[in-house]
Formats: structure tokens, sequence, C-alpha cells
């Protein structure tokens, strides 16, 4: 009503009105028709029906969709956990307690990293949400759950429709012993770009008031200058703050000394200087070799008195070797993910690590059978996704040429498909390690490695050789990314810029050297704020606003589905996707305790005005939606 739009509105609510602000604020007497919960939710699903959902046309589908089957739960009281030990004795005491186990550790990654890699990021929260307690009753020895940041967060929000504050919160109070552990890029927050410095410590705050854990901190250039205000802003929570180096190269080849032992070593050393509780290794494309992995855990663990936590990709076929390999090197915890969601891009298999190590003075600790139930339980779960498959089928050695991280991958193969040149991925792989090594053999993680991703893709579709390039005579038009980096928009890589390259590239512009952060005004909070509240005509939570300085224009086409639809995050994901069958049923829990029965009954031909009326039953009261058919 026009009295409720007088009170939510944010000049009303902060004093900041006249005695015109009647006259002034037209969109005071904007009202929309409201619609209930049940109405909106009903809209969508008639919408899936007659037209669709765009994020799956023109994909394969599966040919059963249906709610993966949860296994039974054994109604055990809940162990407690390394969740228990954070709260009670703090992020030291977490470190030294890892420094004492004589086990291996274990982060399961299937809830970000796997499904980033393997999956397009797509996995719905409902998915998450539904396994989720089984970890927590099962699997109480994990040493934590990631969970969160990368690129879910722009795809939550982005492709599915949801919030990634209410996927957050809901999984942690599904998991109340676990460790919650997310990724987040240092000054690129969970974006592509540097963001100000109270835009990084504000985000931070809002995770860990969320109920974030472990943050494990990288810079996409291992430039510990640009990691501070991250891992500073960790620290202040209260919450652990896990620095990591991405690795690269190959510290056993001669010919790639720019990043040897040496390296490793000297950046572990600043981390822990920075104020780590634990020292990530983030060997995000998967180029660390078993022998390689001894060598550099065996000195990390002389030279720092940090836990080390391993993280690799299964890109090569090889990865489990490695972690073995570092296992044997005492490294004290690893990542791995569930059996049915391993290997290829993501994460090497959980349940065959544990297996490798029981019985030996690593074991894990972790239950065998419930590792079985929850890979069954994800095998189900992800053919409901087949849709965002890559077609990859065997492990590529090639990576140790190419260097692309596993995230990456896929998704530039989906990009080169999309420019027709699937056809010649060999091209762009060579391309790619063509462009690092042009650069100055870089660190190649989001967001560097889209920067070399974009200049790779444009060789190939302009056929342009590293020659052409260089030639000084020749006019280049370089991709905006690229430009942006060797201005210093990303901070600078280690041995800095090639000079000759960069001043072609940037041709009159200056770069610059400092932390970009260092260079950027502070936001004002306040008034982005008001700008928008303005703009989805609501006040908004400090979550959301978070969301909004991170990505300021998906922030608001989702908060303008989510006024039209509502919170579609509760629907099954083969409703989601694929919409209902017609005599369907399905019970949604829209909140505590409220639950709606929703039956598909039918849909009628198109009228006159191509609109289509579906015909559903809530509750066992018939109801009808109308949708344009927009075919
Ligand atoms: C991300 O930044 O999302 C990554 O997974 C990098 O490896
Ligand atoms: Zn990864």
């Amino acid at each position: 009503t026009f009295l409720e739009n007088v009170l939510s509105h944010p000049k009303f609510r902060g004093g900041d009105y006249t005695t015109k602000f009647i006259d002034d604020t037209p969109e005071l007497f904007h009202m929309p028709r409201r619609r209930d919960r049940a109405s909106r939710l009903l809209r969508f699903v008639g919408d899936i029906m007659v037209n669709g959902n765009d994020e799956v046309s023109g994909r394969l589908h599966p040919v059963h969709p249906h709610v993966a089957r949860v296994p039974k739960p054994k109604n055990l009281a809940v162990p407690e956990g390394t969740k228990q030990l954070l709260d009670r004795e703090g992020a030291t005491a977490v470190a030294n307690w890892m420094k004492n186990q004589q086990r291996l550790l274990i982060t399961d990654t299937t809830f970000r990293d796997a499904h980033q890699s393997l999956l397009a990021t797509r996995v719905r929260t409902d998915d998450l949400v539904r396994i989720a307690p089984y970890y927590s009753e099962n699997l109480s020895n994990l040493f934590s759950m990631e969970c969160w940041g990368g690129a879910t967060f722009d795809v939550a929000m982005r492709f599915l429709k949801e919030c990634p504050w209410d996927r957050l919160s809901q999984l942690r109070s599904a998991m109340p012993n676990l460790l919650t552990q997310m990724l987040l890029r240092a000054s690129n927050g969970v974006g592509y770009t540097n963001y100000p410095d109270n835009v990084v410590q504000y985000f931070v705050k809002q995770s860990a008031d969320a109920g974030m854990d472990l943050f494990r901190v990288f810079d996409s250039l291992n430039w510990v200058e640009n990691m501070r205000v991250a891992m500073d802003a960790v620290g202040d929570s209260g919450k652990i703050c896990e620095a990591a180096i991405c690795y690269t190269g190959d510290i056993l080849d001669p010919k790639r000394p720019k990043y040897d032992l040496k390296y490793y070593v000297e950046m572990a050393k600043q981390l822990e200087k920075a104020g780590a509780h634990i020292l990530g290794i983030k060997d995000m494309a998967g180029l660390l070799k078993p022998a390689a992995a001894k060598v550099l855990i065996k000195a990390l663990k002389e030279e720092v008195g940090l836990p080390i936590h391993l993280h690799t990709h299964d890109t090569s076929g090889i990865s489990a070797a490695t972690i073995l390999a570092a296992s044997e090197a005492r490294v004290d915890a690893v990542d791995a993910c569930i059996d049915s969601m391993s290997g290829l891009t993501s994460q090497p298999n959980l349940g065959s690590i544990a297996a490798a190590v029981r019985n030996t003075d690593r074991d894990t600790g972790l239950d065998d059978q419930a590792l079985q139930d929850i890979s069954g339980y994800w095998e189900q779960v992800r053919a409901n996704y087949i849709g965002f498959e890559s077609d990859i089928k065997s492990g590529t050695s090639d990576v140790y040429h190419h260097e692309m991280p596993g995230g990456q991958y896929t998704n530039l193969r989906q990009q080169a498909r999309s420019l027709g040149i699937e056809e010649r991925w060999p091209e762009v792989s060579r391309a790619y390690a063509e462009v690092n090594d042009m650069f100055g053999d870089v660190v190649k993680v989001t967001p560097s490695s889209k920067v070399v991703g974009d200049m790779a893709l444009m060789m190939v579709t302009s056929d342009l050789t590293r020659a052409d390039i260089e030639n000084p005579d020749r006019e280049i038009a370089f991709p905006e990314s690229v430009v942006s980096f060797f201005k210093g928009d990303l901070g600078q890589p280690s041995g800095g810029f090639p000079p000759v390259l960069q001043k072609k590239i940037l041709k009159d512009v200056t770069p610059f050297t400092d932390r970009p952060g260092a260079l950027m005004p502070a936001a004002d909070l306040a008034a982005e704020r008001a700008a928008v509240e303005k703009k989805v005509e609501r006040s908004i939570t400090d979550f959301e606003f978070a969301s909004y300085l991170m990505y300021p224009q998906v922030f608001i086409d989702y908060a303008r589905h989510q006024r039209d639809y509502g919170n579609v995050s509760v629907l099954p994901t083969h409703v989601f996707f694929y919409g209902m069958e017609v005599g369907e049923e399905l019970s949604v829990h829209i909140d505590q305790g409220k639950t709606l029965i929703i039956r598909f009954r039918a849909i009628s031909d198109a009228d006159d005005d191509g609109s289509c009326t579906v015909f559903f039953e809530l509750n066992g009261q018939p109801r009808t939606v109308k949708v344009t058919d927009r075919s």
C-alpha cells in the first residue's frame, strides 16, 4: 500500500525527508500488484512449463530428472568437530591442533570447487542443503567443508537466481560441527577486479557474521602486498586465515627457474609474518607433480611453523599420487571431493584417498560407508546437471604445457565453442602457453587467468602469431582485460611486466606500481546503499548490500527476479530447470514450518493474445497462472 511504501522508503527511514517528500518521491505511488509467495512461485513454475528455463535451453536434458535420494539418516547425536574447537579456543588453537594430528586431515570441496570445475558452478543450494546434515552426522571428523566463494557467489545470483548468503546461512546451521571454508580472491573479493579496501573489509566482516569460519585467501599474481587487507580483515573477525600460495611452473624443472623452491619458501615466510594461521598451497591447475610435492612440503615444513593445507586438481589424472606423496612428506591437510564428483578438472577422489591411507599412521578416520552413501547421492544430483557437463573424457598431460586452472579449462573450451573455434582447441591451448610466455610467465588463476585466456582466444580468432603481436609496426587491438592488466589494475607480477610489450599495449598510458587498493578512494558506503535501495525500491540487508558491492548489476537483476517470482531456491533442481510432469506433486518448504503442496495439472493452448493458462493445485485448491508464450 501507499503507507507501506512511505514507511519502507530509505529516505523516510533515514529521517532524510521534508514536507515535500510525498510530492518529490513518485515511487511512493508505485503499487505493484502484490502477490503472495505461493503465487509468485507458481508464476515461476508456470513460466518454466510454458517457456522452459533459458539456463538449460540448447543443453542436454536428463532422461529422468528427479530429486536425489538422501541416504537414510541414522539420527545419531551430532558429534563435536573442528567448529567447536574454533568457537571455544580460537583460530590459533585450530592451527596448533592441526599440527598435532597424526592423521591426514581432509577438506571436502564438493560443495564449491568440484562443481565449479565440473558443472560450470551450477549446483543449487537445495542440493547442498539436503545432504549437509548427513555430512555433519556421519563425517564429523572432516577438517572442513569448502562450500562458498570463488565463482559460486556470482553464479548463484546471476544464473541460479538465489541468494549466496542464504546458502551460507542454511549450510552453517545444517552442519553445526564442521568448519565452513571459502575461497577469497584477496582484494578481488569474489569478483574479477580490485575493490576498494573498505569494500573488501566489509565483505569479509559480513561473511564472518554469516557463518564463514575459514577463509582461503590468495592473490592472482602471488603478490603478498595485495593480500594484506583481506588477511587482516579475516584476522580481525576472529576466523581462520589460510593464506595460499598459488603453485605454478615446476620446482624440479631447471628450465623454469622463475618459480623455484626458493620462490615458494620465501613467499610462505612472508605469509607467516603477515599473520596467516594456515599456509595453503593452491595448485589451481594441477601442476604439482608427486616428486615435486615431496620436496616442496618437506621444505615448507622445515622452514615455516604453520600447518600446511594442499589443494590440487586432477586435470592430469595423477593428482592422487601428488596427495599421497604430500601425505608422506607430512602435509597436515589436503582437499579432495566425493568420488562421484571427483577427477578430471575437479579434485582427486576422497574415497580412494581415504582408502589408500587407511590402516597407516595417516588414516583419515573417515567412515567408508558414509563416503559411499554420499557418493551415491551426488551421482544422482549430478545427473540433473547433465547440460553443464563438459565433454572432456580423460586426464590430459597437456595441462603441463598450457597450465590452465581447472576452473578455467572447461569454461574456456565453452567460450571457444561459442566463438565457433572449438575444433581449433589445440591452437587455443598452445596460444595460452605462448601468451603466458610473452607476458613474462605469470601466475594464472582468477582473474589473471582470464587475461591470458582472453588474449589466447583473440590470437586464435584473429589468426595472429606471437611475432605479429610483438611486431612494433603492427597495430593490435588488445582485449580490454589485457590493457588493464598491463596498467597494473591486478597488481604487480613477480619480476615485473615485459617492458617492450607493455609499452606497445599501453601506448601513452602510464602504468602504476602501487597496490591498486592504495590508489582507490574508499567507497562511500552510505551513498551506495541509498543508491541501490532506490533502484530496487526497498531496503536491503547488510548481506545484500555486500552482494551489491561485489556485483552491482547482477544483484539488481537478481533482486528484480526475486520481486517477481519470490525465492526460487526452494524448488527442487529438476523443477527449477525442467518443470513438472503432469500429475506430479511437489512439497516445497517456503519457511520454517510453512509447506506448499503443488500439483501440476495441465497447460492450455495459447489464446489469441499469446498467453497460456497453466493449471495447478495448491494445497488441494485449484489455481491458474497466465503465462505469455515467448516462443
Ligand atoms: C576461483 O578463484 O574461483 C578459483 O577456483 C581459482 O582457482
Ligand atoms: Zn581449485
